[in-house]
């Protein structure tokens, strides 16, 4: 790719790594204490008048495969077997096949790379993920002139995922983009967080993260990637069509059918459980609002 992304936002934008891994007790107000301690105190003092709404505590989902519950990703995605580990893409590509995690990496020669990014839902944050542009990755594969869209997986393994034997979703979790979106350089695969090895309940060994979309776009453990010429069905959509759209760009002028999804609460930096206003994509409007030219974003929520 021509284009490569430079960061917008320094170290010192970053979330602290202890209020990351520990913002979904955070907010529904479980395990607070661990994080409470890392805040400062008039900071906590306002956390403390300030209760956890609805949209804040149903907003937690996580990873599904490994159960509902607040703690269940974490206490159960250790299970997940990520080694060996390979994506089939296939689809319109050229080359089509079972690629291996160690053959991905080692094709993806950019120099180290750390994106520091906002990214939303009820709750946001700026998390430096460490991974690969997407397109760098279809490109491995090569995507044929026909393909419009881009599909993807989840591992599904009943026996090391135990959500999997309820129905809350449709199995395998699946996802997809258009092809521009996924092209573009701020659509990246992570492998890392904090320059660690992706935790298993954030996804690995790699998962999707789309700057200017909803946290539920991000889909974890991806095993297959498939380029379509038709739009391809996404997880959310399925499960509640009116409330999750294909596109799921961040809007705060198109609310959710039951909550308003104008303003956020940041997670640290100081300004925790202030509700600020949620910027048009994430604020990656100059980056990406040429994608969406005459949509009516409305209607392509
Ligand atoms: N396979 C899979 N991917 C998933 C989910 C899931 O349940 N299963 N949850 C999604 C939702 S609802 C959110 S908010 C993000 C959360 O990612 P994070 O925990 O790394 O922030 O992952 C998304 N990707
Ligand atoms: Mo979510």
């Amino acid at each position: 790719m021509a284009r490569r992304w430079t960061n917008t936002l320094s170290h010192e934008d970053v979330t602290p790594k202890a209020l990351f891994l520990n913002r979904r007790q955070l907010i529904a107000g479980l395990g607070a204490g661990t994080a409470m301690a890392l805040m400062p105190r008039d900071v906590r003092a306002q956390d403390a008048l300030e209760p956890n709404t609805f949209e804040e505590i149903s907003s937690y989902c996580n990873y599904y495969e490994f159960g509902t519950g607040k703690s269940d990703p974490k206490e159960h995605a250790h299970m997940l077997t990520t080694q060996p580990w390979s994506v089939t893409i296939d689809g319109m590509v050229e080359r089509p096949g079972d690629y291996s995690f160690e053959d991905i990496m080692s094709e993806m020669t950019v120099e180290e790379r750390i994106y520091r990014f906002r990214c939303v839902e009820a709750w946001s944050m700026v998390v430096p993920w460490n991974g690969f542009e997407l397109a760098d990755l279809l490109n491995l594969a090569g995507v044929a002139p026909e393909g419009k869209y881009v599909a993807f997986e989840t591992v599904l393994r009943p026996d090391e995922m135990p959500g999997t034997r309820s129905r809350v979703l449709d199995w395998p979790y699946v996802e997809g983009l258009r092809m521009d979106e996924a092209m573009h350089p701020l659509t990246i695969m992570a492998t890392g967080i904090y320059d660690q090895t992706i935790p298993n309940q954030n996804g690995a060994p790699m998962r999707l993260v789309v700057p200017w979309k909803y946290g539920f776009k991000s889909i974890k453990s991806v095993v297959r990637i498939t380029v379509t010429d038709e739009q391809p069905p996404t997880s959310w959509n399925k499960a509640g069509p009116r409330e999750y759209g294909f596109y799921s760009n961040v809007n705060p002028n198109v609310d959710h059918p039951r909550w308003s999804q104008a303003t956020e609460r940041r997670i640290g930096g100081g300004l925790f459980s202030r509700r600020q206003p949620t910027l048009m994509f994430n604020g990656y409007e100059e980056e990406v609002a040429s994608l969406y030219e005459g949509m009516d974003l409305r209607e392509f929520y």
